[in-house]
């Protein structure tokens, strides 16, 4: 039987905003946006993994706040796990370090202005529910 593997991803807010990243790989998703994050490795909590790709990724120190209910399929055995997260004190600003080429800080009204990628799209819409009822920060 096939392993499932997880993918977090990360719903990264500040200031009311949303955090898309741009993926520049692999050839066939780049250009379009994500949640960053990435695989969790064999033996590590999904929470550590979330906190380590956005240090990898973006070169932030960031904690996860609250998971958002739900799993997405991804290709192969992969399914996307998506937690709100938020930046620590003292972290430096988000950086396109690895894997992306832009990043922006999305406004409610700005959210469905990039091309997400599509089995991005509930958690982002789910995101968006949160942050227009004030229930993230
Ligand atoms: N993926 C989809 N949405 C996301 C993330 C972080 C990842 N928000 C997909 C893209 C890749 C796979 O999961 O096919 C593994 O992600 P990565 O390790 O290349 O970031
Ligand atoms: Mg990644």
């Amino acid at each position: 039987m096939t392993e499932r593997i997880v993918v977090v991803g990360a719903a990264l807010l500040d200031g009311g905003r949303l955090l898309a990243a741009r993926r520049s790989a692999p050839p066939d998703l780049a250009g379009r946006w994500e949640l960053p994050g990435g695989k969790v490795e064999p033996g590590e909590r999904p929470e550590a993994a979330l906190v380590r790709e956005l240090r990898e990724e973006l070169g932030v120190d960031a904690e996860p706040v609250e998971r958002i209910p739900g799993e997405w399929p991804l290709r192969d055995a992969y399914v996307l796990h998506v937690w709100t997260a938020r930046l620590r004190p003292g972290s430096a600003a988000p950086a396109p370090l690895e894997d992306h080429d832009e990043l922006r800080w999305l406004a409610p009204a700005e959210i469905w202005d990039v091309p997400w990628l599509d089995q991005d799209v509930p958690a982002v819409r789910e995101t968006l529910t949160r942050l227009t009822a004030g229930r993230a920060h």
